[in-house]
C-alpha cells in the first residue's frame, strides 16, 4: 500500500519541493489547502505536479477543519510547513503570526493525538528562534540556547517546545527540522534572496533603476530548499523515541552585500553600489545579525548533507529570474535547482 503523507503549506515554496519529492518515493500525496480567493498554485505548477496532489480544505488556525483533514486522510505521516513565513510582516501581524505559527501546531498536534496517533509530524522549526545567540565558535547547534528577536521566533519557538511536550507527554513522534535559510527559483520576492535576484534581472534588462533593501550587513547560512526537503523526509524514517530535532544548514554564511556581490556578478555587474538604495522602511526593529548552523548531527545520524553550494544557488536564481523577464522560463533551464 502507497504511504499517505499529508502536507500544510503545500502551495509554499517548501511544500511544493516536499511534495515532489515525496511523490518520487511513490507516496500519495494530499496537500491540505486553506479557503482562500485566487488561491495560487504556481510553485506546483512550476514544479509540474499540480495535477498528482489530491487537495483538502483546511486551515490550521481551525481545529475542526485539521481533525477532518486528519480523520479523512488517515496520513502516516503529516508534514506542517504552513506558516505565516516572512519575519518582516510578524511585527505588523503578531497576533495573527502567534495564531498560525504557535496555536496552528497545538491544532495539529491534538488532531494527531486524538485521530491519528500513529502519524509521524514533521513541524518546520527555523533558526530565527536563535535570535542573537551563537556558540563561541559562531555557529549554532541542536544544544545552542534559543533568544528569539521577533514575533515570529517566538511563535516558532512556543511551537518547537509543543512538540516535544507532545513526543514526552502523549508519545507523539514529532521531529522538528531547525532550518536555516533555504531558497530557490520559487522563493517568494518578499525575502531578501529572490528580492535581490528578481532585481538584479530587472535592472539588467532596463526595468528598474536599482534595488531597494535594508540592512545589508546580516550574515544568513543560505542553502537550496530541494536539498533541505529531503531532511523532512529522512527525519520522519527515524526510529521511535529519538529526540528527534535537527539542525539543517549549509554550516557557511554569507552577508546581503555578498549575496549581492555574487547575484550582480552573474550577469557581469561587478560594481553594484550604483543600483542598490538602502530604504529604512526594510530595517526591522530588531534583527538576527549573524546565523551559521552546524548540521553535523544530521549528518552523522541521518546521512543528510547539502548538495547545491552558494555560488550554484544564487546563479540559478538569478539564470531563473533573467529567463522569466524573456518570457521563456520553464523551469527546466535552470542548471540544478529544478528538481529532481
Ligand atoms: O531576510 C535582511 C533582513 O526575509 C534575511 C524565512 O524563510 O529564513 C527566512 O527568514 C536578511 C535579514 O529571511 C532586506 O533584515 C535586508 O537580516 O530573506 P529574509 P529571514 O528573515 O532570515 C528563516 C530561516 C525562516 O524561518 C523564515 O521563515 O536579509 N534584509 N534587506 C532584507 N530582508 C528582506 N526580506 N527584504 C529586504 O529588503
Amino acid at each position: 500500500m502507497k504511504k499517505r503523507a499529508l502536507i500544510t503549506g503545500i502551495t509554499g515554496q517548501d511544500g511544493a519541493y516536499l511534495a515532489k519529492f515525496l511523490l518520487s518515493k511513490n507516496y500519495d500525496v494530499f496537500g491540505m489547502i486553506p479557503r482562500r480567493v485566487n488561491q495560487s498554485y504556481s510553485n506546483l505548477d512550476f514544479l509540474q505536479i499540480t495535477n498528482k496532489i489530491k487537495y483538502v480544505s483546511g486551515d490550521i488556525t481551525d481545529l475542526c477543519s485539521v481533525q477532518n483533514c486528519v480523520k479523512s486522510v488517515r496520513p502516516m505521516e503529516l508534514y506542517n510547513l504552513a506558516a505565516m513565513s516572512f519575519v518582516g510582516a510578524s511585527w505588523q501581524q503578531p497576533v495573527y503570526t502567534a495564531e498560525v505559527n504557535g496555536i496552528g501546531v497545538v491544532n495539529i498536534l491534538e488532531s494527531v493525538r486524538n485521530h491519528a496517533p500513529e502519524c509521524r509530524v514533521y513541524q518546520a522549526s527555523t533558526s530565527e528562534m536563535y535570535g542573537n545567540n551563537w556558540n563561541e565558535d559562531l555557529t549554532q547547534n541542536e544544544e545552542t540556547p534559543f533568544r528569539p528577536r521577533s514575533p515570529y521566533g517566538s511563535a516558532k519557538l512556543f511551537a518547537h517546545h509543543t512538540m516535544i511536550n507532545y513526543r514526552e507527554s502523549y508519545g507523539i513522534y514529532a521531529a522538528c527540522g531547525i532550518l536555516f535559510n533555504h531558497e530557490s527559483p520559487i522563493r517568494g520576492k518578499e525575502f531578501v534572496t529572490r528580492k535581490i535576484t528578481d532585481g538584479v534581472a530587472r535592472v539588467k534588462k532596463g526595468i528598474d533603476k536599482r534595488i531597494e533593501l535594508g540592512n545589508l550587513d546580516s550574515r544568513r547560512d543560505w542553502g537550496f530548499a530541494g536539498d533541505y526537503v529531503k531532511a523532512m523526509w529522512m527525519m520522519l524514517q527515524e526510529p521511535e523515541g529519538k529526540s528527534n530535532e535537527y539542525v539543517i544548514a549549509t554550516g557557511e554564511t554569507w552577508s546581503i552585500r555578498e549575496f549581492l556581490d555574487r547575484a550582480f556578478s552573474t550577469v557581469g555587474i561587478n560594481s553594484w553600489e550604483d543600483y542598490v538604495y538602502i530604504n529604512p522602511d526594510f530595517i526591522r526593529p530588531a534583527e538576527v545579525p549573524h546565523l551559521k548552523g552546524d548540521p553535523t548531527k544530521a549528518n552523522t545520524e541521518l546521512g543528510w548533507k547539502p548538495e547545491t553550494s552558494f555560488d550554484t544557488l544564487v546563479a540559478d536564481m538569478v539564470l531563473a529570474d533573467m529567463i522569466r523577464y524573456e518570457g521563456s522560463y520553464n523551469g527546466n533551464q535552470s542548471r540544478n535547482l529544478y528538481y529532481p
